[in-house]
């Protein structure tokens, strides 16, 4: 894909700041500090598009990115940091649920993985939740760089016995490792 064009559309934090016009999107979801604001960079080839940060529960609202004038990129809140207060906590998931259950042009979902980690209950429950409701998604494994070739095959196995042989594509933001692949993920569903 060459990047012609990519903007940040805007925040939202209710449904009714959605983007009303049909483009395709493509959501990137996962746990905090995961990096999917990173994994957003990184694709796009720029640096600070999507806010990273090393504290975790940055994003807390749905944020747009509107890319080549054709389709978005989704940057959705991420789930599971145990330090947020309950309310804070309960609003997230109904925000990116909200967004996974209603919206019609979501042509696919990025489900991202810390790869050194063993999947947490969370994340199955998401991928479960995906299948069941037939929504097309990848699974990513995100900040490769941090493992050595044996953990990362070791732990990219554990990862897909746990998704039930879902593939699990292996990824860096710092390495640049995977963009292809995802690239490519994404064209896929644009053109279906
Ligand atoms: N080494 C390494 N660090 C990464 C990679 N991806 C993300 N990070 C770091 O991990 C931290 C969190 O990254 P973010 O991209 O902000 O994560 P996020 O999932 O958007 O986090 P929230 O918005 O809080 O949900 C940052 O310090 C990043 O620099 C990677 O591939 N390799
Ligand atoms: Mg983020």
């Amino acid at each position: 894909m060459k990047i012609t064009s990519a903007q940040f559309l805007k925040s939202a934090f209710q449904e009714t700041d959605w983007p009303q016009d049909a483009k395709p999107e493509i959501a990137f979801l996962g746990r905090s500090n995961v990096g999917k604001s990173s994994l957003i960079n990184s694709l796009l080839g720029v640096r600070g598009l999507a806010r990273t940060s090393n504290t975790p529960g940055r994003t807390q609202s749905l944020n747009f990115y509107l890319i080549n004038e054709w389709f978005r990129l989704v940057d959705l809140p991420g789930y599971g940091y145990a330090r947020a207060p309950m309310a804070v906590k309960a609003e997230w998931g109904i925000a990116a649920e909200n967004y996974l259950a209603k919206r019609e042009h979501l042509v696919l979902s990025i489900h991202l993985v810390d790869s050194r980690h063993e999947p947490s209950k969370q994340d199955l429950q998401l991928h479960e939740w995906l299948k069941h409701n037939q929504k097309p998604h990848l699974i990513v494994a995100t900040k490769s760089d941090k493992l050595s070739n044996n953990e990362l095959r070791k732990n990219i196995g554990r990862a897909e016995r746990a998704f039930n042989s879902a593939r699990v594509l292996v990824y860096s933001a710092t390495e640049k490792r995977g963009r292809e692949d995802v690239w490519r993920a994404i064209e896929k569903s644009l053109k279906s």
